[in-house]
């Protein structure tokens, strides 16, 4: 969780069209763009060197950066999104992570995995199997790692959420937050856990950037919490990118 840079991309208009597993009205184009202007200016506060691409069109979706790739500060790795829509975002990125990394490697075509199913701990990189990532994609993602250093591991993302990630994140080395259910999986076994309260599961989705924490302001008793645990919070306002199923890793890609 100690990075200096990140890839954005912003949002386009078509964001209103974002994929959802349940829909509770489509998100406001402006307001989906002011939460992640205050995301852009909360990561470069927290100390990191931003690089802001282009919105797309095409791809609602695009402004979850981290789903079509995985970057480290030895390599980037592409990846293959498991929704036919958000697959040729990909390629969009391809060329980015070439200008700025040394060492890209590509998941090889047929299986799927999205950077929101993998959770980058000190002990090893967790690959969740979803709707999005099966097994062949994971089992890739694991080679490719090799390369790079790193030991994958694949593990099950809980029934009917969207991503691995959706249910959990890394809060320090050893230490992660979860929802109850997550929790009593047995998967962060190994780990110091911080449950979070019961109707607070959307808050999971969390992420550690060097001092801090970014947390989703409508969760008051979870950043509480955090706060009393020694966590260094910082509430960040995610209601409208919430309708299109999104928290807080998702709009990044660090390293
Ligand atoms: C999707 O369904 O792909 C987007 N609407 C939300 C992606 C969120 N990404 C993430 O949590 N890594």
């Amino acid at each position: 969780y100690h990075f200096n840079s990140a890839i954005v991309r912003k949002p386009s208009s078509s964001v209103v069209s974002g994929l959802r597993a349940e829909d509770l009205g489509d998100p406001d184009y402006h307001g989906v763009k002011a939460e992640h202007d205050a995301y852009i200016k909360t990561l470069e506060s927290v100390g990191m060197r931003v690089t802001v691409l282009p919105a797309l069109e095409a791809f609602p979706d695009s402004i979850f950066m981290e789903d079509p790739a995985l970057v480290f500060t030895e390599g980037a790795i592409i990846l293959n999104p498991g929704a036919p829509s958000r697959q040729g975002e990909a390629r969009e990125i391809a060329p980015v992570l070439h200008e700025l990394f040394e060492k890209v490697l590509e998941l090889p075509q047929g299986g799927h995995a999205d950077g929101g199913d993998i959770l980058v701990t000190p002990k090893s990189v967790m690959i969740g199997l979803s709707a999005r990532t099966d097994e062949q994609g994971a089992t890739a993602l694991i080679e490719c790692l090799k390369t790079l250093g790193h030991r994958g591991e694949i593990v099950n993302t809980p029934e009917g959420v969207l991503h691995f990630k959706t249910e959990c994140s890394l809060l320090d080395e050893e230490t992660v937050l979860v929802t109850r259910r997550m929790a009593q999986s047995g998967i962060f076994n190994d780990f110091r856990k911080v449950i979070l309260p019961d109707g607070d599961e959307p808050a999971a989705n969390a992420v550690r950037i060097n001092k801090s924490v970014l947390v989703s302001s409508n969760y008051q008793r979870t950043m509480e919490l955090l706060d009393q645990q020694g966590y260094s919070v910082v509430p960040m306002k995610t209601s409208e990118i919430q309708k299109i199923d999104a928290g807080l890793s998702c709009m990044s890609l660090r390293w």
